[in-house]
């Protein structure tokens, strides 16, 4: 990246953890990253999409516009084989607080009875909504869903997500080992590899 021109995005996320793992993973790089908290507070986007690519589109548009920034959003979830994809989409609306969410996950998957159904994946979208292009990548990496959580770092369904290359949750890790293998992580390298060819358009 050139780094005479510095880059300056609104990271269009109400999610905290999202919000670490960003700035982390695109720390060595010459970019401002605005949080939404420094703009003020403004209405949630609609997430209406049937695919998260479509919901993180939906989302970095709508900030984009309440804002006039170059924004980046991201739309991410838990895709479980046995529950034939979900919660997906629909991650974070599937129980009020993490802790719920993770109790009713267990509880949908105690029915299963078979290891290969507790396969799952993390999976994230993301859209950077420049002035004159939009960039959307994906990321996406394959785990199991545990019996029991374990571990306190991270956040969302982190400590039920056991990455077995590590043999450890996600939960296990800390910020930098999260974002060395995460779908997070493999959807921003490929982010960084688009604006690593962009000049005129910042
Ligand atoms: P924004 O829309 O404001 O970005 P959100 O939390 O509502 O925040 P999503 O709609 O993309 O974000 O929902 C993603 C949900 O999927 C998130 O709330 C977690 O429950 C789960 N999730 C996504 N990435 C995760 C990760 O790295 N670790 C654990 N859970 C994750």
């Amino acid at each position: 990246m050139n780094p005479t021109r510095r880059l300056r995005f609104l990271l269009a996320t109400h999610n905290n953890g999202k919000v670490r793992e960003i700035r982390s993973a695109l720390s060595q790089f010459e970019i401002d990253l605005e949080t939404l908290d420094q703009h003020g507070s403004f209405p949630e986007a609609e997430e209406t999409g049937s695919t998260f690519s479509e919901n993180a589109h939906l989302k970095a548009l709508h900030y984009q516009g309440l804002t006039g920034l170059p924004a980046l959003a991201e739309d991410s979830g838990l895709a479980v084989d046995g529950l034939g994809g979900e919660p997906g989409i629909h991650s974070a609306r599937f129980a009020p607080t993490d802790e719920k969410r993770i109790a009713k996950l267990l509880e949908r998957m105690d029915s299963l009875s078979h290891e290969t159904e507790r396969t799952a994946r993390f999976v994230s979208a993301i859209c950077l909504i420049l002035p004159s292009r939009v960039i959307e990548v994906v990321g996406e990496v394959p785990g199991r869903i545990t019996r029991a959580p374990r571990g306190d770092q991270g956040f969302g369904y982190d400590p039920v997500f056991y990455y077995a290359p590590l043999e450890r949750t996600f939960a296990q890790m800390t910020v930098e080992e999260k974002n060395r293998v995460s779908h997070r992580a493999a959807a921003l390298k490929k982010l960084v590899g688009e604006l690593e060819g962009l000049t005129a358009d910042r």
